[in-house]
């Protein structure tokens, strides 16, 4: 069978790419919870959030909190039994000795969950009720905007922004430090963005502030509209 060197080349640096990108099937952890795939290309969002930015940040950052939350619930099947927003509703009552690493990796696993479905390629603009509800409790899509913006450059070292919402659809925005999130205290989020440097350093470096205005162009506002109605029907869970 002739085979030609190309073919030799192509099939061997083919067998090299995959074994050097397990990407996430290998690092899955046993336990109860999974890191779902992207649901676009890693350089979906580029030129406002680069390929390999999506790439740690979903296949490290990410992973590592699905895997150190498993591993905390490891032996408390009472937890590890719980949806994710009952766990982190009820963060002041689990055990002493697992509560900060569920904390901080339940909540990282919440919001960044959450992190990748608010954003997408050809996300669409604000309209219809939800545009409705940006103009009545903000006063437009800017001035949320403006003030989100502001917020989240208030936020010292890591944590998120947000936009919280009732089950009347009343929206607010709210800082949390780390990997806190209104869950905790039993609020629903419509949407947040990441300000951790992990989230924009290897192309913004230290302009926060450019990074946040830029990634107003990732929103997909269509699953905002989704998570909107979810919120009002009581659905909503991270
Ligand atoms: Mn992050």
């Amino acid at each position: 069978m002739f085979v030609s060197r190309r073919a030799l080349v192509m099939g061997a640096s083919a067998a090299l790419a995959a074994a050097s990108a397990p990407r996430l099937s290998q690092a899955q952890a046993a336990g109860p919870f999974k890191l779902d795939p992207l649901a676009y290309a890693t350089n979906a969002l580029e030129p406002h959030i680069d390929a390999r930015t999506m790439e740690i940040h979903h296949d490290r950052h990410h992973q590592a909190y699905v895997t150190n939350l498993n591993a905390a619930v490891k032996d408390h099947a009472g937890v590890a039994a719980m949806p994710l927003s009952d766990m982190l509703g009820k963060i002041g009552e689990l055990p002493e000795a697992i509560r900060t690493a569920v904390r901080n990796n339940g909540g990282g696993h919440a919001n960044h969950t959450m992190f990748w479905q608010v954003m997408g390629p050809g996300g669409g603009q604000a309209e219809g009720e939800l545009f409705a509800a940006v103009t009545r409790d903000f006063g437009g899509l800017d001035t949320m905007q403006a003030r989100f913006n502001d917020a989240g450059l208030r936020v010292f070292g890591s944590g998120w922004i947000f936009v919280t919402v009732t089950r009347e659809g009343k929206l607010a925005i709210e800082t949390k430090p780390n990997q806190d999130t209104p869950l905790m205290e039993g609020r629903r989020v419509l949407f947040g963005n990441d300000v951790w440097e992990h989230a924009y350093y290897l192309n913004y470096q230290n302009r926060r502030a450019d990074y946040l205005k830029a990634w107003w162009n990732t929103v997909n506002w269509t699953k905002l509209a989704e998570r909107y109605a979810a919120a009002k029907a009581g659905t909503l869970t991270i």
